[in-house]
């Protein structure tokens, strides 16, 4: 056995498709850089799509160095020396070039997914053979036999304080991030008639047409407020990772999508709606529902109830208002108990010293 350190990871992000791909990347290789001390490098595929979530990026530029991470494009991997680690992620293939260089030195990592579901404990740390060099999987996960959380080592500390910053009002907070296929219409009219004033705060993101659509407009522009009956909606640009987990943590509510910002919400420690991206066969179905299990298995019959009722109008059906307003009346049991589960969760080992431990025990 060596007893080498991987101090050298490569990390490969294809962006298929939004901004989940990465957004999780970016904060990996941050993570791995600050809290390890490990040299990253970042292969992307799409400068000019990941630089909205790396503002500095400087997309003319074939490798740069941003907050300790050097970031390449994909071609430049044709003529680098692979590292100690190459990190490939959520199974995007690593360039034909630098798989032939890799030789026996490299160790081959896919990092998955994440998903509640059982099945993942099983399969987390397995190893494929069929390729050389061998090719390990590392499955994201809920409990201590999975990978686990992404999660930097005061985020949940951070949030909590941006929670007790926030202002008293008597408006209720929230911030909504979904896929345009989410009924929003329907949420909008079910958040303008509830019994209490809320305060929307809409990143800018697909949805803005769907949201102009319902006041009637042809475009909305940043900075725009919108009212009707008890909803104020602000729509507010698509901000920094930084600056949206700390809207998260000063919401009262939170919708969510996808992958990363499921997690900050889980971090924020607030009650949230989760849409998992789109799958065929209902497998996000599958995976909604594993979740909720798992999250809300020690939760109040009754919350569990609107919990559940809300998600699954949200992700298949419509909201109606009853279905929203029995949400809010039950906030007062699901708000504590989002922050306990939350602090639970973070007690367990983040994914990125997961990552590290793994590499070392390999
Ligand atoms: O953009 P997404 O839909 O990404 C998805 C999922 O990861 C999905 O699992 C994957 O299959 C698909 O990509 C390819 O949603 P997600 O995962 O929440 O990523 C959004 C990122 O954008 C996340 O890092 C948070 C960040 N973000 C900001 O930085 N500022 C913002 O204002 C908002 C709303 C999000």
């Amino acid at each position: 056995m060596s007893h080498h350190v991987a101090k050298r990871w490569d990390i490969f992000c294809r962006i298929v498709d939004n901004f989940g791909d990465i957004g999780i990347c970016w904060r990996l290789s941050q993570q791995l850089a600050h809290e390890h001390n490990l040299q990253v490098r970042l292969f992307i595929d799409d400068l000019v799509i990941a630089s909205h979530i790396i503002p500095t990026l400087n997309c003319e530029l074939k490798s740069q160095v941003i907050n300790q991470v050097e970031i390449f494009t994909w071609q430049s991997a044709k003529t680098v020396q692979p590292a100690d680690v190459a990190l490939e992620t959520f199974s995007c293939e690593l360039p034909a070039d630098y798989l032939a260089a890799m030789q026996g030195n490299t160790v081959w990592v896919n990092l998955e997914y994440l998903s509640a579901e059982s099945w993942v404990a099983e399969f987390h740390a397995r190893s494929s053979n069929n390729t050389k060099p061998a090719r390990h999987f590392f499955f994201p996960g809920f409990t201590e036999a999975t990978g686990g959380l992404i999660r930097e080592t005061d985020i949940f500390q951070k949030s909590q304080l941006n929670t007790n910053k926030q202002q008293e009002t008597d408006a209720l907070k929230v911030s909504l991030f979904c896929y345009p296929h989410a009924p929003i219409a329907d949420l909008l009219n079910a958040m303008a008639e509830s019994n209490l004033h809320i305060d929307c705060y809409v990143p800018t993101s697909s949805i803005l047409p769907h949201i102009a659509a319902f006041f009637n407009l042809n475009v909305i522009e940043i900075g725009s407020k919108l009212s009707k009956k008890n909803l104020n909606i602000h729509i507010v640009p698509f901000l920094s990772q930084t600056d949206y987990d700390q809207l998260l943590a000063s919401c009262d509510i939170n919708f969510v999508r996808g992958e990363d910002s499921w997690v900050r919400a889980i971090w924020a420690g607030k009650p949230f709606i989760w849409q998992p991206y789109l799958q065929t066969e209902n497998t996000h179905v599958t995976k909604l529902n594993a979740f909720l299990d798992l999250f809300y298995a020690d939760c109040c019959v009754h919350a569990k109830a609107a919990i559940y009722k809300i998600h699954s109008a949200w992700v298949t059906g419509n909201i109606t208002s009853d279905i929203w307003q029995n949400y809010l009346n039950t906030l007062h049991v699901i708000k504590p108990y989002t922050l306990n589960k939350a602090s639970q969760l973070a007690t367990q080992t983040d994914l990125a010293s997961k990552l590290v431990i793994f590499l070392q025990k390999l």
